[in-house]
């Protein structure tokens, strides 16, 4: 199995995470986005929505890091315990709950505190107007409120006792404004408990390799200077902070 990858996203470091913890061996294909080789002719011919994680298993490629992830729970399902994507009706649909709702809200917000905090100056040739960064900050705010009280609540994990696809995929997406220096989990200590926990089941060295680089994003910017791939994210970015 190839699985391309940039550990600078987030559904690629849910599905390097979970490959590594279950042990499903892999070859790391990196597509490093911030010199756009998701646009290369090469990267082309594996997935036309240029976007990462895409998995190879033979012949057969997937997008999705969603999609993967419970590809990964069927294909390789003796070596995946089953609180990861339960086969309870109920607990599964908590885990296919979770999965929906955050594309768009925990990833949107998250993801736009990330773009404002590192690239919109360096895109955009100015500060971030202040409006801006209020609002989004407001709206992680949101999503991590109803993490918090409906889908953690007061259990250890997102579906109970134990860790599932869900707090997989939550973790990653969280950890993307902290590496760029806004404190997701300032002032909430369920959450806070809750990460070490998350943690704890990937070990710190595992979930560490994972969020190096974006822990080091600060680098990112100068990555991308004299770089083609920050005139394509202008009019992208134009439209999304409009
Ligand atoms: N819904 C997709 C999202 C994939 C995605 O947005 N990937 C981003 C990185 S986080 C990407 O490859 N962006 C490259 C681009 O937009 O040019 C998933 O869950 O896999």
């Amino acid at each position: 199995m190839e699985l391309y990858l940039d550990l600078f996203s987030q559904p690629c470091r849910s599905v390097f995470l979970f490959a590594k913890v279950i042990g499903i061996p892999f070859e790391f294909k990196r597509v490093d986005l911030s010199t756009g080789q998701q646009h290369s002719e090469e990267f082309g011919e594996i997935s036309m929505i240029r976007k990462v994680p895409v998995m190879k298993d033979g012949s057969f490629i997937l997008t999705e890091s969603t999609a993967i992830l419970k590809y990964m729970v069927q294909k390789y399902s003796t070596l995946v315990a089953d609180h990861w994507f339960p086969a309870d009706l109920q607990q599964r649909a908590r885990v296919n709950e979770y999965l929906s709702w955050q594309h768009m809200n925990l990833r949107v917000h998250g993801s736009k505190v990330f773009l404002l905090r590192t690239l919109f100056p360096v895109i955009m040739g100015s500060e971030v107007p202040k409006e801006k960064m209020d609002a989004a900050i407001e709206d992680l705010k949101q999503s991590l409120d109803l993490l918090e009280e409906k889908f953690l609540q007061n259990k250890p994990f997102i579906i109970g006792d134990k860790i599932s696809l869900a707090d997989l995929v939550a973790i990653v997406e969280i950890m993307q404004p902290v590496g760029a220096g806004v404190d997701a989990f300032e002032g909430r200590p369920k959450l806070l408990t809750w990460r070490a926990r998350v943690t704890k089941e990937f070990g710190e060295k595992l979930f560490d390799e994972a969020h190096k680089s974006i822990m080091n994003v600060s680098s990112l910017p100068q990555m991308m200077q004299n770089n083609t791939e920050l005139e394509m994210l202008k009019p992208k970015f134009q439209k999304l902070f409009n």
